[in-house]
Order: structure tokens, then sequence, then C-alpha cells
């Protein structure tokens, strides 16, 4: 039988931080701006004035206060309100394989697994910077990485979908190491005009080397016990971005083009999702939730992350059962839950037990549970 270890973990952090009254303050000079232009048409009852966004609310809401991004500047200028980056001509590395390289070498280091002992690479994010080449390629190619690589999309979730494919790949015999990055630029798909969603996300980009625990020389490893997927469909949480939009003849810069949720339903919805998902899994491995020492959850709100945890532990989760990134990274797609892996897996001991789960659009959840050894 394979065992199948995670022996590394990586990440990269852009350099801009955007706390929550630096975001506040320029949507609300946008908003001052717009009901300004539109003064007379408000002032005749024809269009309603937009209203004003508030860091209260949002930390209240959500539990973010801050989050890193690819560029502040662009996003902060109220005549803008979008990230400003540079366009890369072809013989430059993309602006994903740039992120998922830094993220890479970390995890590689640390799994002390040499570049070109890698024989799969997968880039598995929410948005891809362009159809193809698959960027897991180039990737591989900057890495000097073997075997092959190939991208993945299952929004939220395509971190835990891209380690049950990677460790499939490893038990079956195929490869014996993989790489998963997760070049998450949330930033570029999201509507800073929109007070509903605009302090939502943030960017970031996760990686994980997996081993066949026979090839793997790290002394920390987590071997996965067993990883389990569920998608059920909901256009709650949707973007209609695509190669279509051009022959469509549909406006590809409408806000339906970007991130789009219903909020309230999406927590109402997913929460008893994913904490059937993680307490049936466990239940399939013979153990519950109190055999848990850690949940790395994705790190979406705050409130829904400690309902999940209280119904999967069956009591209040603290800062260390279920420790939250969220405040400082907002929502980085699927490498929040990845992230809270990586900077909150110390002190386990030999046999400790956790639970690596994301869940998001589709709607689709992950569950992945690991064994210190
Ligand atoms: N400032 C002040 N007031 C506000 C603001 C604001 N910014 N925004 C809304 N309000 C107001 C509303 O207008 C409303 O007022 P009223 O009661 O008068 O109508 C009131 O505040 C309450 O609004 P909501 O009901 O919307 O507030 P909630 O308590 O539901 O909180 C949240 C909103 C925080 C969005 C919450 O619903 C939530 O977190 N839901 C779950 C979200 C979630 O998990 N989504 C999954 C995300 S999908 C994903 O993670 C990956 C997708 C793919 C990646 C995409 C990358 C871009």
């Amino acid at each position: 039988m394979t065992n199948v270890v995670i022996t590394g973990t990586g990440l990269y952090t852009p350099e801009h931080a955007i706390d929550n009254a630096a975001l506040v303050s320029a949507f609300n000079t946008w908003v001052d701006n717009e009901n300004a232009r539109f003064a007379e048409e408000i002032a005749r009852g024809e269009r309603e004035p937009l209203a004003h966004s508030s860091s209260e609310f949002i930390e209240k809401a959500s539990g973010i206060k801050s989050r890193y991004v690819l560029d502040a500047a662009g996003i902060l200028d109220p005549e803008r309100m979008r990230p400003q980056l540079p366009a890369r001509q072809n013989d430059e590395p993309s602006i994903q394989c740039v992120m998922a390289t830094a993220a890479a070498r970390q995890a590689l280091e640390n799994a002390q697994v040499a570049p070109e002992d890698i024989e799969l690479v997968i880039v598995a994010c929410s948005n891809l910077e362009r159809a193809y080449p698959a960027v897991a390629v180039e990737v591989q190619q900057a890495l000097g990485a073997g075997g092959y690589g190939f991208d993945m999309n299952v929004a939220c979730s395509s971190a835990t979908f891209a380690l049950e494919t990677a460790a499939n790949a490893i038990a079956s015999g195929s490869v014996k190491r993989a790489l998963v990055v997760n070049p998450e630029i949330c930033s570029a798909h999201l509507n800073f005009q929109d007070r509903d969603s605009h302090f939502i996300f943030g960017d970031a980009c996760t990686a994980v080397v997996l081993e066949n625990s026979a090839v793997a020389v790290a002394r920390e490893r987590f071997e996965i016990l067993g990883t389990r997927l569920v998608t059920q469909f909901s256009n709650a949480i949707r973007n209609n971005a695509g190669f279509l939009n051009r022959v469509t003849d549909s406006d590809p810069l409408a806000i339906d083009k970007l991130f789009v949720q219903e909020g309230r339903r999406v927590f109402k919805e997913v929460c008893p999702l994913v904490a059937k998902l993680i307490s049936e899994h466990l239940a399939s491995l013979e153990l519950s939730g109190s055999d848990l020492k850690k949940m790395w959850l994705h790190q979406a709100n705050r409130h829904m992350n400690d309902l999940i945890a209280r119904k999967v532990l069956g009591f209040e989760p603290s800062e260390t059962q279920a420790p939250i990134i969220l405040d400082r990274y907002a929502n980085t797609s699927s490498a929040g839950s990845i992230i809270a892996f990586h900077l909150h897996h110390d002190g386990l001991e030999e046999g400790d037990i956790g639970v690596i789960c994301s869940f998001g659009a589709g709607y689709s959840a992950g569950s992945v549970v690991v064994r210190r050894q």
C-alpha cells in the first residue's frame, strides 16, 4: 500500500497590503464622485444615490481587517478602482508563473526535494491568466521539473481537488512526487465598485509538495489518510467571464464578468454542506470530530468557520484548533485553507490528526484528512 505524504508547503504573499480603512476611504470617495456626477438624476428621483461602505461592517460581518494585493495603487485610485498590472510579453514569465515559482521553491526547500525530482505539476486556482499554454507547463519549465503539468479550476476548492488528484497519481504509482500550486489573483476579478463584495478578496499563492512516503526524506510530514470531494450546482456565486464573451457580443466589461454572489444565501447553504462532508468523511475513516487537533478551513468568513467547526467538533473552537488567517489575508480563494495549514501546523505531535477543507463556488467542497508522522 502506497502512503502519500505532504512534506513541504510554501507561501507567496504580495508586498502591498490594504487595510479596511484605506479600502473604504477610496470606495467612499468614488461613491461621492458618482453621486455628484448624477446629482440631478438623484434629485429628480430617477436614480438611487450610492451608499458608503464601512470598516465596522466589514470586520463585523466577515472578520476581515486587511488584504494583500499585487497592486494597491490602482485599487485605491477612485478614478480607476481596479489593480493595474504590467502586460507581459510572450517571452517574459507570466504573473501567475512568478507567484507560483516563489511559493513552489519554498515548498520544495521545506520538503528537501530537488525541482527535477517533481514528476507532476498542477496549477489549481479560480482564474487562469490565459487559455493556453497551461500555466502549469510554464511553471514546470521555470522550476526545471520533470514529468508533466496541467491546470485545473474548481474555484475556491481548487487546492483540495488538486491534492486529491496528486495523491491519486502517487497512490496509483504514476508518479512519486507532485507539486500543487495555487496562484490566486482575486483582485483582478473583484468588483471594487460593489459595496457588498469590494472587501472580500486578496491575492496570494500557496504550494504543496506531495510524495510517496517511501521516497520522502523530510522529517516533518503529514500522511494523507483520505480525501473526499463534493459538488452541487449553484448560481449563488458566479462569474460569466469566458472565451465566448467575444462571439456572443456581450459586454466584456459588464459586472457579471466579475465575481458576483448572494452572500447570505451562500452562508446558509454552504455551512451545512461542509459540516456534513467533514463529519461523514471522518466517519468513513472511523474517526470523529473529537479526534481532530486542527481544522484548516477555507478562509472566506470568520462566522462560517466558527459555525462549521462547532458543528464538527461539538464545541466552540479555539484559535489554535481552527486557525483564522482571513483577518490579514481576506479570502484568497483556493489558497486560504493552505495558508492556514502552512502558517499553523507547528506544535502537532506524531499521530495528531487534522483536516484541510475548502468550500466555495460550484458549490464545491473538499476534505483532506491528514496525520502528523
Ligand atoms: N458597508 C456597509 N454596509 C454594507 C456593506 C458595506 N460594505 N455591504 C453590505 N452592507 C449592508 C447591506 O446593504 C445590508 O443592509 P440592509 O440590512 O439595510 O439591507 C446589511 O449591510 C447586511 O448585508 P448582508 O446581508 O449582505 O451582510 P451579511 O451579514 O450576509 O455579510 C458577507 C455579507 C460578509 C458577504 C457574508 O454574507 C458572507 O461572507 N457570506 C459568505 C460568502 C462566501 O463564503 N462566499 C464564497 C466566496 S466564493 C469563493 O470563496 C471563491 C469564488 C471564486 C473566487 C472569486 C475571486 C474574485
